[in-house]
């Protein structure tokens, strides 16, 4: 290999703690037998992601518990693994109760990425967490850390062949990337002490990826996992109802840093078409070549999309091409038109019927709220899943389809669910098509709300679109609470992105389909800010647009803002 495919320089600290971790072991063990502290040393509060954990506090009691000279309230937040998003109801009981009697939130929070998040565990609870979950077949490995993490799949595998096949890829890629180490069954399960050598780990290696790494296989014409948001993606091309193979999409990701012109959201790079028995080798291929020439000295820019611009396209294809032994062949025409959920009922190929429910922001709980809005989703879900033969599945969008309904309980679980809120017609379109991240209290990363800023902020974008003729119409608004955009605000088509309390910057400018990076059009604007761009802009979009043009193209064809082609060149850029 050629040195200059290697960024040189003083390692980042992260990769010290993973070589010197044991695989990944460390001294989580012993570390969670002290009870001084509810928290983890500073290597173990690395490691434990990788776990599927992240050490936390609530963000809104921390300063009076500083005041009364307390330590932060330590607990852990776990992000479960569970590809392509399918949970069965005996799992779903499982994970309910446990969340009432064990977090400190009593909820279940669906994330941008298919799976569920409890927050607020305290280290006493983590082993029990693990073996609960365990008892029913769900473990956290690899959900976070540098790793190939929670592997996304387009959620509705029973509406074709199609659909079942890419779910089943999903998978098998899962478990190939998977770290091999068997420090979760050691630590968490006190499963029998195994030695790992450098030999049992020869995908991802001692020291792990250089930064994290996700992974989708997606069935077009849905983009509803948000492909460019990911840096390996297997895009299902078929042929008479059968699936033969993908386009391979690498090196997108969201991510940035105000003010790093060095850091930017970039859309990943179609490298071509391959057969599907092909799909492990390239999975692996690209895996390998990211583990060996990401840069392991700067994590700022140490993604597959960096690495994919530091090197060139062509030579980090050539490698992939060299180590799977395949060459890509000419991409397969295939469109994406859509990335939201279809809200309510469909019928599948086995005569079954699904229902995908509207969960705002993911956030499962018993709620009532200041707009006297009231909710028993959580109590819902369990009454469902009482009496449900078929399965969940979790969507990208933060969403839940009750799958797999036959015709006779249909009525039942639609009663329970309209009952609960799990159902609600009033729901606008508007409502639909927006989300936000997780940010305050938990998220440690928080500048600004999201998840508690949105729904008051629909509510009001609501009434303007209703002022300005638009009453049915949708645009897809997402607010991340800064700027590592886990709500995708990077792919709406306005993007507010927090900057600080109570300010965002505004993005504009994807399209439906998820293939258009939005550019920055104003920056720190405060609420009032907000509404009224949004109502002049949803004003003149009213009165401009083409027949049936959709918000953000409408906005790059009146000149609003510039359209990002290629990210490195166009983002920061006018
Ligand atoms: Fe994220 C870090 C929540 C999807 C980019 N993300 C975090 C942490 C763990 C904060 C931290 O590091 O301490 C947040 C925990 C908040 C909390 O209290 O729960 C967090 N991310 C989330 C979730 C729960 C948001 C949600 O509302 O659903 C999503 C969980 C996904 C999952 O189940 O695995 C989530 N995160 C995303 C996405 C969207 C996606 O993958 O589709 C992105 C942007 C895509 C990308 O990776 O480019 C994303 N999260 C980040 C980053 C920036 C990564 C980078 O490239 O620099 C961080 C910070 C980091 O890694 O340093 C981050
Ligand atoms: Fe936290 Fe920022 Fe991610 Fe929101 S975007 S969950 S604030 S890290």
């Amino acid at each position: 290999m050629t040195t200059e495919l290697i960024v040189k320089g003083k390692l980042a600290d992260n990769e010290r703690l993973k070589s010197e971790s044991n695989f990944l072991r460390g001294t989580i063990a012993q570390d969670l037998k002290d009870r001084i502290t509810g928290g983890f040393t500073p290597d173990n509060f690395q490691l434990i992601r990788t776990h599927g954990m992240y050490q936390q506090d609530d963000r809104d009691i921390r300063a009076e518990r500083q005041k009364q000279k307390l330590e932060p309230l330590h607990n852990v937040m776990l992000r479960a693994r569970l590809p392509g998003g399918i949970i069965t109801p005996t799992q779903w009981l499982a994970i309910d109760k446990f969340s009432d009697e064990k977090t400190s939130y009593g909820s279940i929070r669906l994330t941008t990425r298919q799976t569920f998040q409890y927050h607020g565990v305290l280290k006493p609870d983590i082993k029990l967490m693990h073996q609960t979950l365990d008892s029913v077949g769900i473990d956290s490995i690899a959900t976070a850390g540098d790793v190939n993490r929670n592997v996304l799949c387009t959620p509705n595998p029973v509406e074709s062949e199609v659909h079942q096949e890419a779910y089943e890829w999903a998978k098998k890629i899962s478990e190939h990337l998977l770290p091999k180490t068997r420090a979760y069954a050691e630590i968490w399960l006190d499963e029998e002490k195994v030695e790992t050598t450098e030999h049992d780990e020869p995908i991802l290696g001692s020291a792990y990826l250089p930064r994290k790494f996700k992974t989708t296989v997606v069935v077009p014409p849905q983009n509803d996992i948000d492909v460019h948001a990911n840096d390996l993606n297997f895009v299902a091309i078929s042929e008479n109802g059968k699936l033969i193979g993908f386009n391979v999409l690498v090196g997108g990701g969201l991510a940035m840093t105000h003010g790093d012109k060095a850091t930017y959201p970039r859309k990943a790079d179609d490298f071509g078409f391959i057969s599907a028995e092909h799909t492990l080798a390239v999975a692996e291929a690209v895996v390998t070549t990211q583990r060996d020439w990401g840069n392991r000295v700067n994590r700022k820019n140490a993604k597959t999309k960096y690495t994919l611009d530091r090197v060139g396209i062509d030579v980090f294809k050539a490698e992939v091409e060299k180590r799977a032994g395949v060459s890509f062949g000419d991409s397969r025409p295939y469109q994406f038109t859509d990335r939201g959920d279809r809200i309510g009922w469909v019928k599948g190929i086995d005569n079954k019927h699904h229902l995908t429910v509207f969960i705002e922001n993911g956030r499962i709980l018993d709620f009532s709220n200041d707009n006297g809005s009231n909710k028993s989703l959580k109590t819902g879900m369990k009454k469902i899943a009482e009496i449900h033969q078929g399965d969940f599945r979790l969507t990208a969008n933060q969403n839940l389809i009750i799958a797999g309904v036959a015709e006779q309980d249909k009525a039942e679980i639609e009663k329970i669910a309209r009952e609960s809120g799990l159902i609600d017609d009033s729901v606008s379109n508007q409502r639909k098509s927006s989300m936000a991240c997780v940010a305050f209290p938990t998220c440690p990363l928080a500048m600004a709300e999201a998840e508690r800023y949105l729904p008051g902020l629909v509510t009001d974008v609501e009434v303007i679109l209703a002022k300005n003729g638009l009453v049915n119409e949708s645009i897809i608004l997402r607010v991340t609470g800064c700027p590592n955009g886990c709500g995708r605000a990077m792919l709406a088509e306005i993007g507010l992105v927090g900057k600080g309390p109570g300010k965002y910057n505004m993005y504009l400018g994807s399209n439906l389909g998820g293939t258009r990076i939005p550019k920055l059009y104003k920056e720190n604007l405060g609420e009032q800010d907000i509404l009224s761009e949004i109502d002049s802009l949803s004003a003149r979009w009213a009165a401009e647009r083409n027949e049936n043009e959709a918000f953000g193209d409408f906005v790059i064809r009146v000149g609003i803002v510039s359209e990002v082609k290629i990210s490195v060149r166009d983002f920061h850029n006018d």
